[in-house]
């Protein structure tokens, strides 16, 4: 209900506004008190919330969002075509370029090659151009108070009272989408807590303004949800007229010798790869749109996002902008 009269204020059915936001108001008062407690008994101390909760209100805006219905299905060659446009790969090369030397170290230490991390950076936020202008801790209470996920956003912003905690950034300066993915890399904060690294040494944790611990941060997720530095991503292959749609599915993995003698081949039609090595293939388009062969290290890149399109762009975006 109370999500309703909100939404309908969103839409700009203005006629009961008046006295829907002050039923509104007092509704996410009382929540907003009974959240205080909880924060309370969990140990974020009177400092951050003071700071964080006080004068705290709902946001309409990310309630209009998050009860949007999707405008229509984008599909795949649509979604690779504005991912890899022109643009984004030569700002992605120039990145590359710019942040060398911290990116080789960052790679040094996880094992995550520096295009990977910077294709992820371009994809997430536009290599930082596009971070979110909502403050996450009034998204998150607006969510986890009327969203339809309100048990996960409840502890997202748990987890975002504890950054603060933790001194890693203020309140005012955490900043992220309507949803709560922060900064560069659009950590959710549970992310940011288990993931994020203070690279440059300074006692922040800054996934906001700081290069190093972007980098970082990001490298430190992949390897820590199983990156294996010794393979890449995956690459397009073709597939012999008679191969079984049924085939593709990360949860088909065979050697590549399998694949190979399934009549897989590489897109310019030469063998795959003789090396030991377990892989699926995947067809994010659906069937009659391109295959891909995919190693270990999509898996980890849909830890991050779990969608085909996402795990198949950061591949080909960071074949663009780096020599694989
Ligand atoms: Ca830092």
């Amino acid at each position: 209900m109370r999500a309703r009269s909100l939404g309908t204020m969103a839409l700009g059915l203005m006629l009961a506004a008046a006295p829907a936001a002050a039923a509104t108001d007092a509704a996410f008062t009382d929540w907003l008190a009974a959240f205080r407690s909880e924060a309370a008994a969990k140990g974020i101390t009177p400092a951050t919330i003071e700071a964080a909760l006080t004068g705290l209100e709902p946001i309409p805006r990310v309630i209009e969002l998050d009860q949007k219905q999707p405008e229509r299905t984008v599909t795949f060659d649509e979604y690779i075509a504005r991912i890899l446009s022109p643009t984004r790969i030569a700002n992605g090369r120039a990145k590359l370029a710019e942040h060398s030397a911290v990116l080789a170290e960052v790679s040094q230490r996880f094992g995550v090659p520096p295009r990977f991390i910077v294709a992820l950076w371009g994809i997430e936020t536009s290599y930082g151009g596009y971070t979110g202008s909502f403050p996450v801790i009034g998204a998150l209470a607006t969510l986890a108070w009327e969203g339809r996920r309100a048990d996960y956003f409840r502890g997202e912003l748990l987890a975002a009272l504890k950054i603060v905690d933790q001194g890693h950034v203020q309140p005012a300066g955490m900043m992220g989408s309507w949803a709560g993915a922060m900064g560069h890399s659009q950590f959710m904060p549970s992310s940011f807590l288990a993931y994020a690294i203070d690279w440059n040494n300074d006692g922040a944790k800054d996934i906001w303004g700081t290069h190093a611990d972007v980098f970082a941060s990001a490298a430190n997720y992949l390897k820590s949800v199983g990156w294996r530095e010794e393979l890449t991503w995956g690459r397009e292959v073709n597939l012999s007229a008679n191969f079984a749609t049924a085939d593709a599915d990360l949860k088909v993995a065979k050697p590549l010798a399998a694949w190979q003698a399934m009549g897989v081949r590489r897109a310019d039609g030469g063998d795959l790869p003789a090396r030991d090595l377990s892989a699926s293939i995947v067809l994010p388009g659906g069937p009659g749109g391109p295959a891909y062969l995919v190693y270990d290290n999509y898996r980890s890149i849909m830890r991050w996002n779990r969608s085909l399109y996402f795990a198949t762009a950061v591949g080909l975006l960071a074949d663009r902008i780096g020599a694989p």
